[in-house]
């Protein structure tokens, strides 16, 4: 059976579009996401496109945002917000070529503000793209073979992949089925060749979206693909993922894990963050229907009038999770295996060098918080431009935000060391186990939604932890903390051992108790509290963890077992 030929309810024309939410009907009647949007990008009359747009230009990886730095100023000056365009880049497991990198350095330069970011779902973001540039910035990115097609919008959004270069034949065929899994998903409108490369319209055969139809998915749907041991795309953060599952080094197949999703919003009860639950095997081969059953039945069954309630794990649970697997399993013409034994140890990144089974070399670089950028002590993205220049392999962008330079033979690694060593790119062997293990969200500036710093304070946040953790000889135990400038999570704070999500200027909610590879969610300790109150708790539970843990314990364990939070054993109950 052939879950794309399956039902769409969102095309029944028994369910009035008027009946739905409002973003269902605008995806409806925008002729497959073009909308006004070509004439929207020629208006001079404003740096900003009509708000309808906005959203539409989701689905081609484009955010409207404007510099809250000076919004204050701009209103008090009656001049608009100072807007323009965040570009996020389709770059399925964070692999790109060096003649990518160097587009990407030079359009960042030129278009850019200067700076890339690396985010948490392994690709690339442009901030500050003025919108008469925005043509420019995405054909250069089609020069090198690049696209921004679905990196944000009602689809599929970034795919990730386990990066760990030193299992590599495994790695390299997870690697080819995420891209693959990439290519499947995203959204097939002809709309962006119009819109962004001033192509023509093409007559199609057949319908212009055969999978999504005219209103696409009733939310944002990740997928993600894990290689244990390594947990660290943090599969139970999927709306579907994907775990390999190995046979003597080969890939063999993938347990499924359905319904991870992070989002939620304070005070409202009905919005929680949820691991996702591992339903069962399939062989390998099996893994696009796989991918197409579980995004039909989200298709049409996900939630179209509240978009808060959209996530395919809202619908998991309304309609019970062995509803959705067997619809799953109907649609997919076959019963899922039973799931394989597998096991994570970790959801961060080792640093520094790894050989891998093929003999090539990889070296995994600290970049906080993903922030590529030259600082007057510290040029990163001169010396990355350096050694894209000389470079051979790859780069592989961590979900962690970090930057492997791989695929480096060994004669020629003395050359990238010495690049590495130039321009202080190795400086990482000092750093706390805290920080090496820290993740930041992007917030302000330039996010619509934060409410607090997260990206620009984490750092100055973590050397007064480091202070608490050297006076508790902890500096070098890796620990995870994670901070978001507001509760939508999207550095998944929900999974750390230290979670902090902002609440308002200089106030964080602090969460304690994730599990150490992503298996388990913290729990509130603290609610909308400064920094003052963050160190006085850090300090008494690492304090009485470093007197008191067993071996080989975990900070995130030892909080629940010392009573300081109760553990989360389902999603649902997060806000309990
Ligand atoms: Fe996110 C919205 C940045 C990963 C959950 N996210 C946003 C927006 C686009 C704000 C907006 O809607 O106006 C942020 C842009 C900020 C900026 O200025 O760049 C934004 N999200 C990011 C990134 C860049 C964070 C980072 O610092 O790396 C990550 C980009 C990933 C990518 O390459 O695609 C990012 N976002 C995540 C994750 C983590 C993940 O997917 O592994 C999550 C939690 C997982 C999940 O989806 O449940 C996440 N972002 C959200 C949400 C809450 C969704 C929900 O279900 O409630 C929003 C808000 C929304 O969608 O309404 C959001
Ligand atoms: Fe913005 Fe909130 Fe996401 Fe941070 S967590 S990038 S503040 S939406």
């Amino acid at each position: 059976m052939d879950a794309r030929t399956q039902p769409d309810r969102s095309r029944d024309l028994s369910q009035p579009l008027d009946k739905l939410g409002p973003d269902e009907t605008l995806k409806a009647n925008s002729d497959y996401l073009r909308g006004t949007i070509k004439e929207s990008l020629v208006d001079e009359v404003t740096a900003a496109v009509a708000a309808s747009d906005a959203k539409l230009m989701k689905f081609f990886g484009i955010y409207q945002q404007d510099d809250r730095d000076v919004r204050d100023e701009r209103r008090r000056q009656k001049l608009e917000a100072a807007f323009f365009f965040m570009t996020r880049v389709r770059l399925p497991g964070g692999v790109c070529s060096p003649s990518q990198w160097l587009k990407l350095d030079e359009l960042a330069r030129a278009y850019g503000g200067g700076t890339l970011r690396l985010t948490t779902r392994q690709t690339f973001q442009l901030h500050r793209v003025m919108k008469q540039n925005l043509c420019t910035v995405i054909q250069g990115l089609r020069d090198v073979l690049l696209d921004t097609k679905a990196a944000c919008g009602d689809d599929t959004r970034g795919v990730m992949c386990t990066v760990n270069p030193s299992l590599s034949k495994l790695h390299r065929q997870v690697y080819a089925l995420a891209k693959q899994a990439s290519d499947h998903a995203t959204h097939k409108t002809g709309a962006y060749s119009e819109i962004w490369y001033g192509a023509e319209r093409q007559d199609t055969d057949g319908p212009e979206e055969p999978f999504y139809g005219r209103t696409y998915m009733p939310r944002k749907f990740k997928i993600g693909f894990a290689i244990p041991p390594s947990n660290d795309i943090d599969v139970y953060a999927q709306d579907l993922g994907f775990i390999a599952i190995a046979r003597r080094g080969a890939l063999k197949g993938f347990n499924v894990a359905i319904g991870g999703g992070l989002g939620r919003t304070d005070q409202a009860p009905k919005t929680y963050p949820r691991l996702a639950s591992v339903i069962g095997y399939i062989d390998a081969d099996k893994l696009l229907p796989t991918i197409d059953a579980v995004m039909s039945v989200q298709r049409d069954y996900g939630d179209r009038v509240d978009r808060s309630h959209a996530r395919f794990k809202y619908t998991i649970d309304d309609k019970g999770l062995d509803w959705v697997k067997a619809e799953i399993e109907r649609r997919l013409g076959r019963a899922l295996a039973p799931a394989q034994a597998y096991a994570f140890t970790s959801n961060g990144d080792p640093l520094g060098w790894v050989r891998g089974e093929d003999g090539r070399e990889h070296c995994t670089l600290f970049v906080q918080n993903g922030r590529v950028i030259n600082t007057p002590d510290h040029p990163m993205m001169d010396g990355l431009r350096a050694i894209a220049r000389v470079h051979k392999g790859m780069f592989r962008i961590t979900p962690n935000q970090n930057l492997i330079i791989s695929d480096i033979a060994p004669e020629d690694r003395p050359a990238i060391e010495a690049l590495m060593r130039e321009y202080g790119l190795d400086e990482f062997e000092n750093r706390s186990g805290l920080r090496l293990n820290s993740l930041a969200c992007v917030a302000l500036p330039t996010c619509g939604l934060a409410m607090a710093e997260s990206e620009r304070y984490l750092p100055n946040l973590i050397t007064k932890i480091e202070s608490i953790l050297d006076v508790h000889g902890l500096k070098d135990d890796p620990i995870t903390i994670r901070m978001t400038g507001c509760p939508n999570g999207c550095a998944r704070p929900y999974i750390a051992e230290i979670g902090l999500t902002g609440r308002a200027p200089g106030k964080y909610n602090l969460y304690l108790g994730g599990g150490f590879h992503g298996q388990r969610l913290n729990k509130m300790y603290l609610e909308n509290v400064g920094e003052g109150a963050i160190l006085q708790a850090l300090d008494k539970t690492l304090g009485h963890y470093a007197r008191d843990r067993r071996p080989g314990e975990r900070f995130g364990d030892f909080v629940i077992r010392a009573g300081y939070v109760v553990e989360v054993k389902e999603g649902r109950y997060f806000n309990d």
